[in-house]
Formats: structure tokens, C-alpha cells, sequence
């Protein structure tokens, strides 16, 4: 039997098999009608097709994807619904216009060229779709697939999962995005094939990003989460323990990536980098070696485990405190021990010169720590989840891995905030087993695990103790609250809708 990443994007004509029964159901239904004559009245065609890509939380596995470590996201159920429209050749103008079911997100139009440079220094919503749109044609031509002239599209989307927070709406764009496209010109390629070209393509916004978002929103299953590997990219079904329920809670501070990526996200990136060839070169690599074949910390992790196999141990955080002082490095410091200067060494990606620019200094030693310990958690919660534990002693265990989870970010990774420490005291005063932020952090969400049984009142709970003052000073409206803390059960992946 195939793998269920190694199949296309499933073509649904009917609703029930992404959104299940009942209210959801019906709430989905509104939504399709509503988006169809919307789309109508603005391009005066109905859409010739619908692709929709959920959000994700990450239960464990905090910035090591792109360290090429595995990860433990699973779907959420708000996702972004795309509506679309091919020209017909000689149409009008060849123009991508790309329009939002909210005010709030104004039309944005861009020719109907792949190969445009995406405007970086400008900013807009629109760009997250240019993103799917030149995936999918670079990755169409690398094929040698012929997917005919570029034309002009009609374009309408319609996202429900909340932006800056933490939860990929990012990702649930673009994918839907490149799926769209993808359904428009008539092809349909294998679910990790699309995983691993959307995960290339969002970097054009200029986040160095890895891969674990694009990854579970196209090839998330219902009722489970997923480990995700990546070279290759490969999902395998976690069935979670049925007494625990993962709550979402906003800490209404918005992390705005795209525009602090310097200082942050890929500050970050360059710090493991960085991390990684002192590591290969302390380690016994030739500085000019070090820098051409090194490119992520698992890189390196077999010499540190060596390194540590000759201290009785098969720990990577031990050649971390051996080889990488806790003092943060100068750009000096490093490039005495690589030979050779940092813009050099960084110049494969320009948004890694703005860090340059932006940063003072480069905590290695901390980075390092956090992605190796953090590999090793997310192996602690998949063999807990599939130990012989009793279901409480699993809740427990995998609780305190997220505890320890959110104590590395924060205090070495220093990807938290002030509003997410808040959240996540409160989640843990209020009987959660453990708590943790989630997605890139600098505000956004935390993820809670909670015994199911105690789920309404924990809500409750939250609400008084976290968001009611907040209401009060006017930061969220009342009847929004269901938008920042709710469940949330595993939700199925990518699909095409047609009717
Ligand atoms: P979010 O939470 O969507 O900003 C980001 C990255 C992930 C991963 C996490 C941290 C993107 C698209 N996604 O997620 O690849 O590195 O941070 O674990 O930038
Ligand atoms: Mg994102």
C-alpha cells in the first residue's frame, strides 16, 4: 500500500470528509456559499475550484526543524480556504488579483509572472500567496511538467486561523496557495512533494524557515498527530493518550516575524549555523571544511556523540559545554576560530547579512543546547506515547516534557515573552500537566495538555484569571474569546475541493 505521503492531495466533492458533521459541518457549508458569491460579486465568475490548509500546533519541537531534527505538530481545525479562477489564454490583463473575504486584508495584484522578485521591503498579506505561486512553478519546470503559459487568476481567501499567534497561518496560506494553483492548471503531485516545495517557497518572505509547518497542514490525518522528519520528509501517525486534551491559548502578543526576522527567527538560524561550524572545527574538521559542509547542528551531532562516547555518555549537550563557552561569542571571537569572516561565510542567504548587521553577539552555547536537548524530547514524547504507561503516568511524563520544553526556549533559546510566561503560569496553576509556547514564540500561543475531564472548567478558569482583565481594558472583545483559548482535537490535512 502507498504511503499516505507519497499520494496527491486528496479531491473531495463534498464537505463532510474535511470537516466531519454537525455544527462544523454546517459552519463550513455558510462559509463555501458565502466565499462562492462573495467571488462572484467581486470577479464577476463563479471559482473554478477550492483548496483549503489547516493550521497547526506544535506540541513538541521547538526551532530544531530547520536544525533537521524531527518534530511533533498536529492540525487544528481553522484553516484558510483558497478560491480560484484561471483565465482563460487572451483574457483581460495577465494579472494575479488576489482578494480576502476580510476588510481588513485589501487586494493586492501582481503580474502573472513566476519569476518576479517578491518585495520584501514592502510588506503585504498578498506576498504569502506569490510564495505558493512561484513554488509551484519552479517546481513544475524542475519536473519537466508542462503546465502551459502562465495566466491571469482570479483569486479569494478566506483564512479562520488567527495571524501572529503561533499557529501557521503563514503556512496554511501558502499551501493553499501552491494547491490551488496546482488544482487551476489541472495536476496534482504527491503530498511530500508539495510539503518539501511549500516549505522552500514561504522562505521567499525572507524567514529562514524550516519545514514542519508546510509539512502536517499538507499531510496532517484526522485523529492524529504526526512526527515529522525531514531529508526526507516523512509523516508517521501519533495516536494521542484519549484522557488528555490540548488546549490553545493565546498570549495576545502578536509576533510579527516576517518584520523582526532579523533579530529574532533568523538571528536564531544564524546562531545555530555559527554553532554548529565552531562545533565541527573544535571537533577536529578543517576550518575551510567546516564552513562549506556544515550547515545545521545535526550536521555535527555525530562527532559531538563521539566526543562524548569517550566521557561515558552519548549526550551532544556535553560537547556543547565542553567546545562552547556560555559567554556569548563576539563576531570577532568566531571568526578567529573559522578563519575566515561571518558575511563570507553567510553570504548563501542575504537575510543572513541583515542579522549580521543586527546583531552584538551570538549565544552559542545556549542555541546549541536547547536544539539538542529539544531533539530528545520530541523521541521522549513519541516513546511515551507508545510505552506501556499507565494513561496517567503517560499524561504526567509527556506533561513535563512540555514543561521542560518551554524552560529551554525560554531560558536558552530566549524565544518567549513576558504575556507568554503569563499564559503558561496560568495553564500550569490551573491543573494543566504541562505547558509550553508553541510555533516561533515572541508572543502568539501556548499549548496545554489537560485531562480531558477538566477541560471546561480549566477554560473557564483561563478566562477570569487571564483574558478577563484584558477585555476590560479593551485589548480583545468578549464575544471573540473563542478565537484565542479553545481545544483542540488533530484535524486532517491539505485538500482540493470541487463541486
Ligand atoms: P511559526 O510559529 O509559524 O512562526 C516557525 C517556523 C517553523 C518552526 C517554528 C519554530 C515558518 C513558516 N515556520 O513557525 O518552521 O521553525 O517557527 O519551531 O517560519
Ligand atoms: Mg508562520
Amino acid at each position: 500500500m502507498a504511503k499516505h505521503e507519497d499520494l496527491p492531495v486528496p479531491v473531495y466533492s463534498s464537505l463532510e470528509l474535511v470537516y466531519g458533521e454537525g455544527s462544523q459541518l454546517e459552519e463550513a457549508q455558510l462559509r463555501f456559499d458565502q466565499l462562492k458569491s462573495k467571488f462572484v460579486k467581486v470577479f464577476g465568475h463563479p471559482p473554478d475550484v477550492f483548496a483549503r490548509s489547516p493550521g497547526r500546533v506544535n506540541l513538541i519541537g521547538e526551532h530544531i526543524d530547520y536544525e533537521g531534527y524531527s518534530v511533533l505538530p498536529m492540525a487544528i481545525r481553522q484553516d484558510t480556504i483558497v478560491a480560484i479562477r484561471k483565465h482563460k489564454e487572451g483574457e483581460a490583463e495577465k494579472l494575479l488579483k488576489i482578494a480576502n473575504v476580510n476588510d481588513k486584508y485589501a487586494t493586492c495584484t501582481y503580474p502573472a509572472d513566476p519569476n518576479q522578485e517578491i518585495d520584501l521591503k514592502n510588506h503585504k498579506w498578498g506576498h504569502y500567496f506569490i510564495c505558493g505561486y512561484k513554488g509551484f512553478y519552479e517546481y513544475a519546470k524542475s519536473k519537466g511538467v508542462n503546465v502551459g503559459k502562465p495566466v491571469g487568476l482570479d483569486v479569494l481567501v478566506d483564512g479562520t486561523v488567527p495571524t501572529g499567534s503561533g499557529l501557521s497561518s503563514s503556512a496554511a496560506l501558502v499551501c493553499s496557495a501552491a494547491i490551488a494553483i496546482m488544482a487551476a492548471v489541472g495536476v496534482n503531485f504527491p503530498k511530500k512533494e508539495i510539503a518539501q516545495v511549500t516549505c522552500i517557497c514561504e522562505q521567499h518572505i525572507g524567514t529562514q524557515s524550516g519545514g514542519m509547518d508546510q509539512a502536517i497542514s499538507v499531510m496532517a490525518k484526522n485523529g492524529f498527530a504526526e512526527l515529522i522528519d525531514f531529508n526526507p520528509i516523512r509523516a508517521t501517525d501519533v495516536q494521542l493518550p484519549a484522557g488528555g486534551t490540548f488546549v490553545i491559548a493565546h498570549s495576545l502578543a502578536e509576533s510579527q516575524k516576517a518584520v523582526t526576522a532579523a533579530t529574532n527567527y533568523n538571528n536564531r538560524v544564524v546562531e545555530c549555523r555559527l554553532a554548529a561550524i565552531v562545533l565541527g572545527i573544535k571537533l577536529g574538521m578543517k576550518p575551510q571544511e567546516a564552513i562549506s559542509k556544515v550547515k545545521t547542528l545535526s550536521d555535527v551531532e555525530g562527532l559531538c556523540v563521539k566526543f562524548a562516547g569517550g566521557q561515558g555518555s552519548n549526550d551532544p549537550v556535553l560537547a556543547v559545554k565542553e567546545f562552547l563557552k556560555e559567554e556569548p561569542h563576539t563576531a570577532q571571537e568566531v571568526e578567529k576560530i573559522t578563519q575566515d569572516d561571518l558575511p563570507s561565510i553567510l553570504r548563501d542567504n542575504p537575510t543572513s547579512l541583515d542579522v549580521l548587521k543586527a546583531a552584538k553577539h551570538f549565544k552559542l552555547h545556549q542555541r546549541a543546547a536547547h536544539v539538542y536537548s529539544e531533539a530528545k524530547r520530541v523521541y521522549a514524547f513519541k516513546d511515551t506515547v507508545a510505552s506501556k504507561l499507565s494513561e496517567e503516568e503517560k499524561l504526567k511524563k509527556l506533561g513535563n516534557l512540555m514543561n521542560e520544553s518551554h524552560h529551554s526556549c525560554s531560558v536558552l533559546y530566549e524565544c518567549s515573552c513576558p504575556e507568554l510566561e503569563e499564559i503558561v503560569k496560568v495553564c500550569r496553576d490551573n491543573g494543566a500537566m504541562g505547558a509550553r509556547l508553541t510555533g516561533a514564540g515572541w508572543g502568539g500561543c501556548a499549548v496545554a495538555l489537560v485531562k480531558e475531564s477538566i477541560v471546561p472548567q480549566f477554560i473557564l478558569n483561563l478566562k477570569e484569571q487571564f483574558y478577563k482583565s484584558r477585555i476590560d481594558k479593551g485589548v480583545i472583545n468578549q464575544n471573540d474569546l473563542g478565537l484565542y483559548v479553545f481545544a483542540s482535537k488533530p484535524s486532517s490535512g491539505a485538500a482540493i475541493l470541487k463541486f
